[in-house]
């Protein structure tokens, strides 16, 4: 069916200046698709938004700029579908040459041609993303190099830019146990070497920001494990990275992106709090935030709006993973996001903390092993960017033109004024608390309310 409507003719002199320039290499990958446009909610061309109109403007912002999309290399490029019980279902097919340069060039050909075609303005990756690494660390910094000249070509001619990079240091065996973390130093300073180049990548390339996310940074038993020595590598780790960085003109900023587990049975970035705590101990709070995955936080028992809520009532919100897990599986499933009533509410947290900035909207999102087409994988962005301007504008009229903000602030006007403004500001003791409650004896009970809530969320949906 989408296909079908492949062929259905756009009307490009009405595509807005603004857009990133679409940007093929030798050969198309994508030919049978043309730049992706918003033609409103009416229309039953897939391969075009219904919600994502880029120039639209939400309370003094344009779409584009609140959402900030970006295309994440390792799922959308490098995914061939494999899992744990299987091999490879799809070939895509600028994943076949032999050559890591030249594998490298066409995975980054057909990376930009998808990125402009789909009109995302942003991308991430890892360093093994762009380029297989070699036998050698000076190998495989050379080989980086060579693709990051590549990837500055393309960001130039398409305007697209990188919201983050980052190091693969979970995938090779050397990491097993542990990169930042290995009991083994020798381990720790491949890690180090990974990084260093990674971050002149990043820097080259002008990212907004670099992640450290810890896949493999925990334990799989305390019996052969000194957490707290582990721990502080973490921190001196990052320190020494941050310096480097620094030292070496990055203005950008770095991500500590929480899980609890998986790959590692415990992963010290568990969650916001216990990732906000580290950083706080080790003084890396300044040049540190956090990036927050939607799989991510649902493994750690919370909600997202929890998560996103934790970082940013620490100031220290600034960028997501977009995907999202499976209610049946306990696992991280990486669905691309659909739920409109979830977003919302995250959207929520996401306007009232003041947007996403410097960083974005990542799409650490898999297609499913049998979605096989090259078209799917337009209809799971598509539907994903979908999917984050609805909640977008859903969000915005709750918090514009509903009694939302009211409602909540209504809820704790008792410390508004007297007594309970008097104990916000420090002004009360443990004793004058006490002769509060006996002049005012038993609190009048008061509703939470809860169903209005999701009441009124649901009629603006
Ligand atoms: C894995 C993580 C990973 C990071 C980048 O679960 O989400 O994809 O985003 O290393
Ligand atoms: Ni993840
Ligand atoms: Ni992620």
């Amino acid at each position: 069916m989408i296909s079908a409507t492949l062929e259905k003719k756009v009307d490009f002199n009405q595509v807005k200046k603004e857009r990133v320039a679409i940007v093929t290499g030798p050969k198309a990958f994508f030919p049978a698709v043309e730049r992706i446009v918003f033609e409103g909610p009416a229309s039953d061309n897939p391969l075009s938004f219904c919600y994502y109109d880029e120039n639209k403007i939400v309370n003094g912002k344009t779409m584009k700029e609140h959402l900030r999309f970006a295309v994440a290399y390792w799922h959308t490029l490098c995914g061939d579908g494999v899992d744990m019980f299987g091999g490879p279902t799809r070939q895509w097919p600028w994943l076949s040459a032999s050559d890591p340069l030249q594998a490298g060039r066409d995975k980054m050909d057909a990376a930009f041609e998808f990125i402009t075609k789909l009109g995302a303005p942003f991308y991430c990756f890892h360093d093994t993303d762009l380029v297989d690494q070699a036998a050698t660390v000076k190998e495989s910094e050379k080989r980086l190099q060579a693709m990051v000249d590549y990837a500055k070509e393309k960001q130039k001619a398409s305007g697209v830019q990188l919201l983050w990079g980052t190091a693969n240091l979970f995938s090779h065996a050397r990491y097993m146990n542990g990169a930042a973390t290995n009991p083994e130093f020798s381990v720790l300073a491949q890690a180090g070497a990974q990084v260093k180049s990674a971050l002149d990548a990043t820097i080259a390339l002008g990212g907004k920001g670099y992640v450290f996310w810890g896949g493999r940074e925990g334990y799989m038993s305390l019996l052969n494990t000194n957490m707290k020595r582990e721990v502080e590598h973490l921190g001196r780790f990052l320190a020494l990275a941050r310096d480097y960085a620094r030292k070496n003109g990055f203005t950008g900023t770095f991500y500590i992106e929480p899980k609890p587990m998986e790959p590692t049975k415990h992963q010290y970035d568990f969650d916001a709090a216990a990732v906000l705590n580290f950083l706080r101990h080790y003084d890396l709070l300044g040049d540190f935030k956090l990036n927050i995955e939607v799989n991510h936080a649902t493994l750690a028992g919370h909600t997202f709006q929890h998560e996103l809520q934790a970082a940013a009532d620490a100031g220290a919100l600034a960028s997501i993973d977009a995907n999202r897990g499976d209610y049946q599986n306990g696992w991280d499933t990486d669905e691309f996001p659909m739920d409109i009533f979830e977003l919302t509410q995250a959207m929520l947290v996401i306007l009232e903390a003041g947007g996403l900035k410097p960083g974005g909207i990542n799409f650490d999102a898999k297609l499913r092993r049998n979605s096989i087409d090259l078209t799917d994988l337009f209809a799971a962005h598509i539907n994903g960017m979908d999917t984050f301007a609805r909640s977008l504008l859903a969000a915005d009229k709750l918090l514009q033109n509903s009694p939302y903000r009211a409602w909540r602030k209504e809820r704790y006007a008792s410390f508004d004024s007297g007594d309970g403004a008097r104990f916000e500001a420090g002004g009360m003791t443990l004793e004058s608390l006490r002769d509060f409650a006996v002049q005012n004896g038993e609190p009048v009970p008061k509703s939470g309310k809860q169903e209005l809530y999701e009441m009124l969320i649901n009629k603006y949906l």
